[in-house]
């Protein structure tokens, strides 16, 4: 029998639907989704597995110029993505009127393999005609792509993408196994989940300061022991963190835990403790350190 396999990576700008593209297609929630641009730090697997064919989908960080040392991290898993993909999901929203970050654009002028571009959040505007307004502007940028309308929040027209993954995905075995569902250990969703919180709860640049590190994962009979300890990078932040009489810092672990327990489908005792780990954002020996 025949087997199809390939890697199909999702790259846009930030906060157009990435994320929630994936986990829609996926039918899983792998990767964190939030208001704010730049929620997606890493390049993250989400698989689906059938008999015939295995879709290797790769999330990743919305395009930007780099402002610090941590964008550089970012930008490089989007470099990646570039580099590997058998099919490229350009991913825009019914907002987006003109690629910001032109590199991007041209680096996707000049693939050669096939391009879906995705206009999401369709479901926002009433207006046909803009839908195909917009349409039409980015045929007319990458005319040899497929443009199709979405909205990834709702699952609209998820078919039309699934025929044509699965008409473009070339012959190949799997590359990972069949059982695998991402490339990321529990533990890196356990802390991505705490990280949610974060951006949800918190204003400002406080989310985009902080890190999560799971460092004691203890799966027992009935429960799984967690600590994650929250990383900001100046004490104000710690202080926010916490927030009065450790508000903040309850709300966020309480509303984590339901999600890992969703996640892990067993009951979670989770601990949250926050650290100040100064600049860490802007040295490359810590984000090494924290997985970047
Ligand atoms: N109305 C509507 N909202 C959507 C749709 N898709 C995503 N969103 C919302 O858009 C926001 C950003 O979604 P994400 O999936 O986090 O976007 P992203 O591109 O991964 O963002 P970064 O990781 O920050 O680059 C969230 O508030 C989502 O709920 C959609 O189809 N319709
Ligand atoms: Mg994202």
């Amino acid at each position: 029998m025949s087997h199809k396999a390939g890697f199909v990576n999702i790259v846009g700008s930030p906060n157009v639907g990435k994320s929630t593209l994936m986990n829609q297609l996926v039918g899983e929630k792998l990767s964190i989704v939030t208001s704010k641009a730049q929620t997606t730090r890493h390049r993250i697997h989400g698989i689906v597995n059938e008999e015939d064919y295995q879709i290797v989908f790769s999330d990743t960080p919305g395009v930007v110029n780099a402002a610090y040392k941590l964008h550089e991290a970012m930008m490089s898993y989007v470099e990646s993505s570039f580099k590997d993909a058998d099919i490229l999901l350009f991913i825009t929203d019914i907002y987006e009127s003109e690629m910001n970050h032109v590199a991007t654009l041209e680096r996707i002028q000049k693939l050669n393999i096939p391009v879906l571009v995705i206009i999401n959040k369709v479901d926002l505007v009433a207006d046909q005609a803009q839908v195909t307004a917009r349409m039409n502007f980015w045929q007319e940028k990458l005319p040899k792509a497929e443009i199709i309308p979405v909205s990834a929040l709702h699952g609209f027209n998820k078919e039309w993408v699934w025929d044509r993954l699965l008409e473009l995905l070339p012959e190949s075995p799997p590359y990972f196994d069949k059982e695998e569902l991402s490339d990321r250990p529990v533990r890196f969703f356990v802390s991505e989940m705490v990280r949610e919180k974060i951006f949800l709860f918190c204003d400002k640049e406080v989310p985009y300061s902080c890190q999560v590190e799971v460092d004691t994962y203890l799966d027992e009979e009935k429960i799984i022991k967690i600590r994650a300890v929250i990383v900001v990078e100046r004490d104000s932040q710690k202080g926010i963190i916490i927030g009065k009489g450790g508000a903040m810092l309850k709300k966020i672990g309480r509303e984590a835990r339901k999600d890992i327990e969703n996640f892990v489908g067993k009951q979670v005792f989770l601990e949250t403790f926050v650290k100040v780990d100064k600049d860490w954002r802007a040295s490359e020996v810590k984000l090494k350190k924290y997985g970047y």
